[in-house]
């Protein structure tokens, strides 16, 4: 069973990510690591912090000589930040007065510090909001980065675009190919593969940067090379839609993930919405001229393309600070602000990338098994044999 667990504040002095359950002889390069970490932090409109943090992972446990062992993958992303933190976020008992202390008590509306301060019944919202910060998303990223070297293995390769911001959509997103979606630079402002709809975006979140206020939207993740059969129809915790849906809800700000054409197909009659079923003798494989059902049909992959939206809410921090209450008077007061990005909506999509490569790293070693690579590489090739003579 594959397995990972996350730790760390965002200002504290590091992330600690365990990966447990990859197989041995998975060939691990912290380049590959760092480079998905490293789109995580690029794209237009994001705030200050990312000009401080360069986050790079140090593999602690798990590898030798480029090779995984099997055992736990431990990985540390140290926190630049840290430097300017260290007495805010020290570990040991502190009497510095509440300002010294950068505590926080007027809560962001959106954001999870009133909820969270009431449930683990904290003064200080920082006890909050440090762990609630979307800088947790750079060890899912990290973790993610594992599971892609394995999917690659296998022959699943995972990318996303950015289809939405704010007013501003791509038109039919799911017939953006994975051609123009997986060769999208590493550096590509919003990661929209249509340059006109790109700059209209950028004037989009330009807009909401002058108004004080923040902008997100929505971004579509692609998996290609799933074969069939991964995930099940038969309980509901191993319906393979149901997870991907859980994995990427979990995103911060994520409100809504849908699969293939999912909220159209509300509106449409059947006979508009199932993908038809052909076969191709010489490649011996079923297939479908379109693919609204976006890869998944019972909570089973059907060998198309997995195609997931993530739908983003703006971001809660708002320079332009909305109204909230004060924790010690409960008088009228505007919310807490320090700073913020005005879009996250690039890296959600890359963070998006990353939890689908868990869970699809995840279904894929409880089907096929196996300790090492070459274990499980030959329980893929067993199965497809089964596949193709079906
Ligand atoms: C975040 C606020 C900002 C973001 C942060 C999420 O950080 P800071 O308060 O340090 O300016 O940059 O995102 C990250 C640090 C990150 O790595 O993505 C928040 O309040 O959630």
């Amino acid at each position: 069973m594959l397995r990972f667990l996350t730790a760390g504040e965002s200002h504290g002095r590091g992330l600690l990510v365990i990966v447990e359950g990859l197989p041995s002889g998975l060939p691990v390069n912290v380049a590959d690591i760092d480079a998905d970490l490293s789109r995580r932090q690029q794209g237009y409109g994001r705030g200050g912090r990312m000009k401080i943090e360069k986050d790079h992972a140090q593999i602690l446990s798990g590898v030798r000589h480029g090779q995984t062992l099997g055992s736990p993958v431990g990985l540390l992303i140290e926190n630049l930040d840290w430097a300017n933190w260290q007495q805010v976020m020290a570990a040991e008992p502190t009497q510095l007065p509440a300002e010294a202390r950068r505590a926080v008590y007027r809560p962001r509306p959106g954001h999870a510090d009133l909820a969270g301060g009431v449930k683990y019944n904290r003064d200080d919202l920082r006890d909050v909001l440090e762990r609630a910060s979307a800088r947790e998303t750079a060890s899912r990223t990290a973790a993610g980065a594992l599971c892609r070297l394995l999917l690659r293995e296998l022959g699943v390769e995972v990318a996303s675009h950015v289809i939405q911001v704010g007013q501003v959509a791509v038109e039919r997103p799911l017939e953006v190919s994975w051609e123009a979606i997986q060769s999208l630079p590493h550096d590509s402002p919003l990661g929209c593969t249509d340059p006109e709809v790109q700059k209209r975006m950028m004037a989009e979140v330009d807009r909401a940067r002058a108004a004080r206020d923040s902008v997100n939207g929505a971004f579509q993740v692609v998996a290609r090379g799933v074969p069939a059969g991964f995930g099940s129809h038969v309980h509901w915790d191993r319906k393979l839609d149901g997870r991907i849906l859980q994995a990427l809800g979990s995103i911060p700000a994520v409100k809504a993930v849908s699969i293939g054409a999912g909220v159209e197909g509300a509106t449409l009659f059947g006979s508009h919405f199932h993908d038809e079923i052909f076969y191709d003798r010489e490649g011996k494989r079923f297939f479908r001229r379109t693919n609204r059902a976006g890869g998944l049909e019972g909570g089973i992959t059907n060998g198309e393309e997995l195609r997931v939206t993530g739908y983003m809410k703006p971001l809660s921090t708002l320079p332009r600070a909305l109204q909230s209450v004060d924790l010690r008077t409960h008088e009228p007061q505007e919310a807490t602000f320090e700073r913020t990005d005005t879009t996250a909506i690039r890296a959600a999509g890359v963070i998006g990338e990353a939890m689908l490569c868990v869970v699809l790293a995840e279904a894929m070693l409880e089907k096929l098994g196996g300790d090492s690579l070459e274990e499980v590489r030959r329980n893929l090739e067993g199965y497809q044999e089964q596949v193709a003579r079906y």
